[in-house]
């Protein structure tokens, strides 16, 4: 029997909710537990995680300790989904899905995260830095939106780890954008990649997940 991975987590941050969204989906238990700021920053956690930043796994099954999302989801399909039902194991499949979840881990991730602190966190408003970020969004929007015509997923013809990355970042856009959203019209502009985003929505995992995150947010964590 499997026993529950640990999943040290955040509310706020989306990259905890991405590595939850594939333990759900792959229905491997669980436990999160989540850490505050300060808690990140200082032991015991930085023994396991010398970044300070969530999320962390520890696996009793395997022993692994492992940070980075990245990394973490596709330990957890390499290990967990032996029937491929959600991620690819042959060339050159299990390639294009690395080559999407960099793109995710290197450019939607650190894009979107400084378009929220700029937009939404620093202290002074820098009108070019909150410019720049948001013309990221849009442009990893439309590499996204190149991708997915004439597709229904990034990667063969199923949804694997490569789409759900990018979900939990994009359910951020709204409130990055704050007061401008109506300055970015996802569905006109890019049609595929909305079409795309609104299928991995519907999934009931990520509906739960996004549920599980709204109530994490409520009670303070
Ligand atoms: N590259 C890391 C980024 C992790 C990250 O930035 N996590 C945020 C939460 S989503 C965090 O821990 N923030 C706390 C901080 O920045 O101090 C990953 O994908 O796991």
């Amino acid at each position: 029997m499997v026993k529950p991975i640990t999943l040290y987590s955040h509310a706020k941050g989306p990259n905890p909710w991405k590595v939850a969204i594939i333990l759900e989906e792959l229905n491997i238990p669980y436990e999160p537990k989540f850490l505050d700021v300060v808690e990140m920053k200082k032991e015991p956690y930085l023994k396991i995680c010398p970044n300070g930043r969530v999320p962390t796994i520890e696996d009793p099954n395997t022993g692994i300790t492992l940070f980075e999302s990245g990394a973490i989801i596709e330990y957890l399909a390499e290990t967990y989904d032996t029937k491929d039902a959600l991620s690819f194991s042959t060339s050159p499949e299990k390639f294009y899905q690395s080559q999407w979840i960099h793109f995710q881990m290197s450019e939607q991730g650190p894009y979107f995260g400084q378009a929220s602190w700029f937009a939404r966190i620093h202290p002074e408003t820098i009108p070019s830095a909150i410019d720049r970020y948001f013309d990221q969004i849009k442009r990893v929007h439309s590499v996204l939106d190149r991708e997915l015509a004439g597709k229904e997923y990034l990667v063969g013809d199923k949804c694997s780890i490569a789409d759900l990355s990018f979900v939990t970042w994009d359910l951020l856009v709204p409130w990055i954008f704050g007061d401008r959203i109506g300055e970015y019209d996802a569905e006109k502009t890019y049609p595929n990649f909305y079409a795309w985003n609104q299928r991995l929505m519907a999934r009931p995992v990520v509906q739960k997940v996004v549920k599980d995150r709204e109530e994490a947010l409520t009670t303070g964590h």
